[in-house]
């Protein structure tokens, strides 16, 4: 069995892609994940990489992620046969020593390049890397259908949109103090989207981009799936009252900063 096959980051990534397509997050190949692997997983997968695949401009330069290793999933690849098909659907690659070019280093074994959004994730692993000293590993993004209806009819900015959101459980402020940054619709796979992505990760852990989709990091599998699946139900909850006719009671900017304080949490007052 091959080690790339058999390491635990890999089966992770490989589940979790497989999770969210079964939640209806990720039609067709809607929707993308590209996680950093670690050094010593991959000293211990190195032997079965190849080195002989071109150099790609990457488009964005992240030169704090030179020599680093991702892995990521194919453009054009479904999220449905991804498990069934690993090699055909994924790939490893390595970033040169400048963080300007990549090259496939393992998968995609029927061609293919990494994700049209790798400007993005690049960029935002490039952002969270600095931030976090290098512990967020994982950036992930899906296609949810309540996040995204509310994107139509919710105000486009940070402030307003946490805040619905934040109303609607509890658990909200505590899983995502800092908030949530809202972008309008924006070219996908654009360097521009990529940019102002990036931008917002300065700020929050998670991004909705109107009118398509969540981006969301963090350090592992289930952090990331913890928040996006936490945005997501909340923004299930909203659309049922809205179409109940709207909100008759809502709790205070008071009693979500108590929450907040309760698990000391840094609340983003500046979004109440
Ligand atoms: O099709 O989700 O944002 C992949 C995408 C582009
Ligand atoms: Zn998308």
């Amino acid at each position: 069995m091959s080690k790339v096959l058999n390491a635990k980051f890999f089966n992770e990534f490989i589940d979790m892609v497989d999770l969210c397509c079964s939640l209806g997050w990720n039609e067709r190949n809607g929707g993308n994940m590209s996680y950093r692997i670690a050094t010593e997983d991959i000293e211990a997968i190195k032997d079965e990489f190849t080195f002989e695949k071109p150099w790609t401009s990457i488009g964005v330069t992240v030169a704090n992620l030179a020599n680093e290793y991702f892995l990521v999933t194919g453009s054009g690849k479904y999220f449905r046969y991804t498990k069934a098909e690993p090699e055909k659907s994924v790939c490893i690659a390595q970033l040169d020593e400048k963080g300007e070019n990549y090259r496939i280093v393992w998968g995609l074994v029927e061609g293919g390049r990494p994700t049209s959004e790798f400007p993005t994730h690049l960029l935002n692993h490039s952002v969270k890397f600095d931030i976090t000293g290098g512990k967020h590993r994982l950036v992930m993004h899906v296609h949810p259908v309540n996040t995204i209806a509310l994107t139509f009819v919710l105000p486009q900015n940070d402030k307003d949109f946490t805040r619905e959101i934040w109303d609607m459980m509890p658990e909200c402020a505590v899983v995502f103090p800092r908030g949530i940054g809202i972008l309008p619709l924006m070219l996908t796979g654009s360097i521009d989207i990529a940019k102002a992505t990036a931008e917002k990760f300065k700020e929050y852990d998670v991004v909705v981009w109107s009118m398509h989709g969540i981006f969301s990091s963090g350090e592992n599998f289930r952090d990331v799936f913890g928040i996006i699946e936490t945005v997501e139900k909340a923004a299930e909850i909203l659309v049922k009252v809205i179409s109940m006719g709207g909100k008759k009671v809502r709790p205070t900017a008071q009693e979500i900063i108590d929450v907040c304080e309760e698990y000391n949490l840094d609340i983003n007052k500046s979004l109440l």
